[in-house]
């Protein structure tokens, strides 16, 4: 395991298909370095990327925004959803893996240990087995319903969420339908961070992150 201090708080995720679908722009131009810039600046520690495409595609869409991330952010922390491959490949700094995926201890064994590993978990029996995972942090979810990730469980809810972080000693992503409405509630649960895909944006894809860090500090 690395030794883990990331500042928790907003844990954007950047996935291809929601900003293909609801904010196109910020996949042209000088759009993506825009948006680094921003999350660097409200002091966002730790972003993922996700693309649930073809292979040629995921290694394109991670490609441009770790390039534009590393231009316009440095310092902001970049995990890889899924392909250990394209995170070793692009020097990421860790991998985000679900139940179904490369074992956890795969992945640290090619990462190396100061490299991030997150690791997805849905029930709290998954939260207690995560401990001794070797993962670095756990994701938790969904909390609230989600529209965004079409084979998500049913919402597991704020008490929940707390039971999950009061059963682990590793930090806890909180995840799913996580908007400016739910995020306070879901810091008030102790989760360590908000990974949020659509409640990032509002419905133009403009950026909600200065409302989002007031409702997070409450
Ligand atoms: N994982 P939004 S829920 C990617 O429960 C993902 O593990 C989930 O998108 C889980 O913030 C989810 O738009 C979708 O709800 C998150």
């Amino acid at each position: 395991m690395s030794s883990f201090s990331l500042p928790g708080g907003l844990y954007p995720i950047l996935d291809a298909a929601w900003l293909e679908g609801h904010a196109p722009f910020w996949l042209q131009g000088d759009h993506p370095e825009q948006l680094a810039r921003r999350l660097r600046a409200v002091g966002v520690a730790l972003v993922q990327l996700r693309c649930k495409g073809s292979g040629d595609a995921q290694y394109r869409f991670m490609a441009r925004w770790m390039g534009a991330l590393r231009t316009a952010a440095p310092g902001v922390r970049v995990i890889v959803n899924d392909r250990l491959d394209i995170a070793l490949d692009l020097a990421a700094d860790g991998v985000h893996v679900g139940q179904e995926d490369l074992p956890v201890a795969v992945c640290r064994r090619l990462l190396g240990r100061e490299r991030l590993i997150g690791l997805s978990t849905h029930t709290l029996d998954e939260v207690v087995v995560a401990a001794t995972s070797g993962a670095d942090y756990i994701g938790f979810g969904p909390v609230f319903a989600t529209r965004t990730k079409a084979d998500a469980l049913d919402a597991r809810g704020t008490e929940t969420l707390a039971a999950a972080c009061r059963a682990t000693p590793l930090p806890v992503a909180a995840i799913g339908g996580i908007d400016q409405a739910g995020i306070g509630a879901v810091a008030k649960a102790g989760a360590w961070s908000a990974a949020m895909i659509s409640g990032c944006f509002n419905a133009d894809g403009g950026d909600l992150l200065d409302a989002l860090l007031a409702a997070w500090s409450g």
